[in-house]
Parts: C-alpha cells; structure tokens; sequence
C-alpha cells in the first residue's frame, strides 16, 4: 500500500562535511524538489537517474541558498519503490538546515529513522531479514560483521529461510489432507515421512543456529589464551603477536605470575588475548593462584594456543596443561622452532593444529594468526562468512522458538496423537520462520526494528 505522504532527511551525519545529501522520498518528491530547485538549464525534461545542476532557492523569493546538485529516481525502481529524489549541497549545518526547511514547508514532512528503508520493506523492495542487514551493514566496524551483514543483505538467509518455511507449508498442505479423514490410521510409511520432513527441518534450523552463535562471538569478539608449562615462551609470543613488548619475558621458569590481557584485530575480529602463568606443580602460594587463573582464562576463552617447547622432550607438566585445554579448540604452537629440534613424545598429539613458531624470529607467527582465525571461524576450511549467517538476536529466538515447536510436533506425532494437534505447533512454527523475512509482522515490531536505524537512511 503506497504511503500518501513525501519523506525528508539528511542523509550524511550532521556537522561540517565537504557535501551534504539530503533525500526525499514520496509521490510528491519531485514536485517539491521543482519548486525550491532552479535548474541551470532550465526548460530541459527531466531525465531520471541524470545529474542535473542548479541552485536552492525560495520561491518566495530571496537569493540562492546553496549550489546544488540534483538526482530523480522515478518508482519503482528506486530504493523505496517510491519517487526519490536526492539534492547534494555544501555540508554546513546551516545550509542543510535551510534546504529542509524549506522543503518542509514546500509539503515534505520529516522522515522517522529509518523510514526509507522501512517504505522499501513495505513496498516489497526487501524483506524484513534485508531491511535490517542495512542497518548492520552501517553500523559493522569489523570485517567479520560486515560480512555477515552483507550476504543477509544479498537475500543469502532470505532464501535458506524460505526454503525451511516452503518444506514446512508443504508438510501442512499434506497434514491438512489427512485431517480431513480422521478415522483412516496414519499408514506408518506416511508417518515416517512427516517425521523426515520434520527432522529435516528441524535440522536445517539448529545448523542456523549453530552459525550464528559463531556469528554472534564474532560480532562480540573472542578470547583466546595462551597456555602451557613454564617457559615454553607463552609471553614471548604473546608479545609477537599483540606486536608489543607488554608482557615480561625471562629464561627463569615461572615469570609469569598474574594473567595479562590485550586486544589485538585478528584478520577483522577482535580478539582478547590472554597471556597466563605456566603450569606447573607450584613453588609458592603467589604462583599456585597464578595457575588457578590460567585454569579459570582456560574455561572462559573461545579458543587456546596451547604452546610447546619443540627443542625439548614432552615431560609431565605439558601433559599436565593438555589435559586442562583438550576439551577447548585450541591450537598447538610448537615454539623455539628455531633451536635445534629435540620434540620428543609428540605423536599422540600429531592429529591436532600445530604451527611451528618462533617468538624470536617471529617465524610461524602470521601463520598461527591464520590458523587461530580459522579455528575461531569454526572450521578449519576458514569458512568465516558460513559462521557468520544468523547474528541478530531477532533472528535468534525466532529460530529458537520454530525449533522448539518442532521438537513439539515430533513428540506429538511419535506418541501418534492426532494431526490437528501437530498441526497446531506446525503453524506455530512457520510463523516465527515467516516472523524472519517480515511476513505478518505488526507495526510495533517494526518501530523496534526501524528505531535503531540512523536518520536518513
Ligand atoms: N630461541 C628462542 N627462545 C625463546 C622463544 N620464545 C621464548 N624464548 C625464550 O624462552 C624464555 C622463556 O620465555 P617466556 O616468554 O618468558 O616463557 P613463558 O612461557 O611465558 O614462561 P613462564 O611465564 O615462566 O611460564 C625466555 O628466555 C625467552 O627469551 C623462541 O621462539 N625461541
Ligand atoms: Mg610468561
């Protein structure tokens, strides 16, 4: 349904800048924009998607306000749908203020934030799922979440969204059939395939789920902590890897007593990198709660480099810190790579990531970045933008809500009660799925998700 009204609003951030644009959007764009905007040359058609020059001016009269540049782009094909037309002029606040002004008077109204986008949603130009990748994509400051926010914008969860909501219409079109001859058996071939069907949605989801709790430690960022026995060179690399001599390093064993912690960007995510005391059987009270720290940065952490001395044997105390991180992804580093080899006992470890490293030479360093990046993406192929899919919280619990409806249709249908009431949490589950895409959505929803977007946009 065309909204009636004409939408203004600064597009670029207020202040000072080199180029203000302001855009308006609504059946009556254009005819604002005629009566303020004086073309340079005058008495030419307008074409659309065309640049033309001219001034800012009142009607009413008085001199120009601003030199000014104007675009028309006629609906639908515009990012509304609707006649957008966009004006750029210097950026002082105080022309900007004047142009809108004056437009405001000439019968445009100012634009809510997100209004543009939220008339795009409405006139069928995105579905919900995209209306907010733009915000994200606005508001990503890693790499990693403007990935995320850019395939949702390309309609990637869109399309893996409709295709489970698709599998679970067909599944009630079938069901329905069925209800209609309530006293016929459900014959148990049929059955078992609304249990596949079922299953497999209900698969489909959970694996969503699953990316974007990847997706979500990704946003938020990660810690990670370097563990292992004394004087291996755990601060050492914690030092080549923040780029940084932040943490003390000696030949003595057990120099490091308190956890040390610094951020470092690791290819786009933020990564908390924590350095700990070297496990060991302690030698006084001060280094025995330096270990317990290591344990407790061991439970908190996404992932650990577990490191190893390569020029010497594997003894007890490494064994001893392998215990502590094997129910952790983590990533051996086999450091000290640059003296001379004298790693010994290593084959029952040979199956995990290792990097051979080197603190001194930094050799092996940018390839353990690497490796922890993948590890951190949960796969060891690196497929970043695969853990990333699902990170909205919206998103989340409405796939959380569907999957639990599931998991309450396949109780009721083993159990062989009947298919009306299956029915019932099937549909519940195909709504919060459509829920995503924006199907069915009231306007209260919509003023939570359009708010958080900037003015403008
Ligand atoms: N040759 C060589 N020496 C290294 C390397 N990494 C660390 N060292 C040396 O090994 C010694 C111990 O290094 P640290 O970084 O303090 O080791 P750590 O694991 O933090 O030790 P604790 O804090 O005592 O547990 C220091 O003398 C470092 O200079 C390396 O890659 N090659
Ligand atoms: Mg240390």
């Amino acid at each position: 349904m065309p909204e009636a009204d004409t939408i203004i609003a600064p597009a670029t951030t207020p202040g000072r800048s080199a180029i203000a644009l302001i855009r308006l959007s609504g059946p009556g764009a254009r005819a604002v924009v005629e009566r303020v905007f004086r073309p340079k040359r005058a008495g030419r058609p307008w074409k659309p998607w065309a640049v033309r020059t001219g001034e800012i001016a009142d009607p009413a009269g008085g001199g120009a306000i601003d030199r000014s540049m104007a675009v028309w782009m006629p609906g639908p094909g515009s990012y509304t749908g609707e006649d957008v037309v966009e004006l750029s002029c210097h950026g002082s606040p105080a022309i900007v203020e004047s142009v809108l002004r004056l437009c405001l008077r000439e019968g445009a109204r100012l634009a809510e934030p997100g209004e543009f986008t939220r008339r795009a949603f409405l006139n069928g130009k995105m579905d919900l799922a995209e209306a907010e990748a733009v915000c994200d994509l606005i508001a990503s400051e890693t790499e990693a979440s403007l990935a995320t926010a850019r395939r949702q914008l390309a309609g990637e969860l869109s399309q893996r969204v409709s295709a489970i909501r698709e599998t679970l219409l067909d599944l009630s079109a079938e069901m329905e059939a069925r209800i209609d001859f309530p006293e016929e058996d459900i014959p148990p071939d049929d059955a078992q395939r609304f249990l596949d069907s079922l299953e497999s949605a209900r698969g489909e989801i959970q694996s969503l789920l699953e990316q974007g709790r990847r997706g979500r430690r990704l946003r938020e960022g990660a810690r990670v902590a370097i563990v292992g026995r004394v004087n291996v060179g755990k601060s050492s690399l914690f030092n080549a890897l923040i780029r940084m001599e932040r943490a003390i390093s000696t030949p003595h064993p057990g120099t490091t007593r308190d956890t040390i912690e610094a951020r470092i960007d690791l290819r786009g995510v933020a990564v908390d990198l924590v350095d700990t005391a070297g496990i060991r059987s302690p030698e006084s009270e001060i280094e025995g709660l330096g270990i317990e720290r290591s344990k407790r940065e061991i439970e908190r952490a996404d992932a650990v480099v577990w490191v190893l001395d390569r020029s010497q044997a594997v003894g007890a105390e490494d064994r001893e810190a392998f215990d502590l991180v094997r129910g952790k992804p983590f990533i051996i580093a086999l450091n000290k790579s640059d003296l001379t080899p004298g790693l010994s006992g290593f084959e029952e470890f040979q199956s995990f990531p290792a990097v051979a490293t080197s603190a001194v030479t930094r050799r092996g360093v940018d390839q353990l970045e690497k490796r922890l990046w993948e590890r951190l993406a949960g796969a060891s192929g690196g497929a970043m933008g695969e853990g990333a899919l699902v990170s909205n919280v919206r998103h989340i619990e409405a796939l959380e809500e569907a999957r639990a409806a599931l998991g309450d249709a396949r109780a009721l249908l083993e159990r062989r009660e009947g298919l009306e009431f299956v029915m019932v949490d099937l549909r519940s589950a195909v709504d919060r799925i459509g829920a995503i895409l924006g199907l069915d959505v009231g306007e209260e929803i919509l003023d939570r998700i359009f708010q958080r977007f900037c003015i403008g946009k």
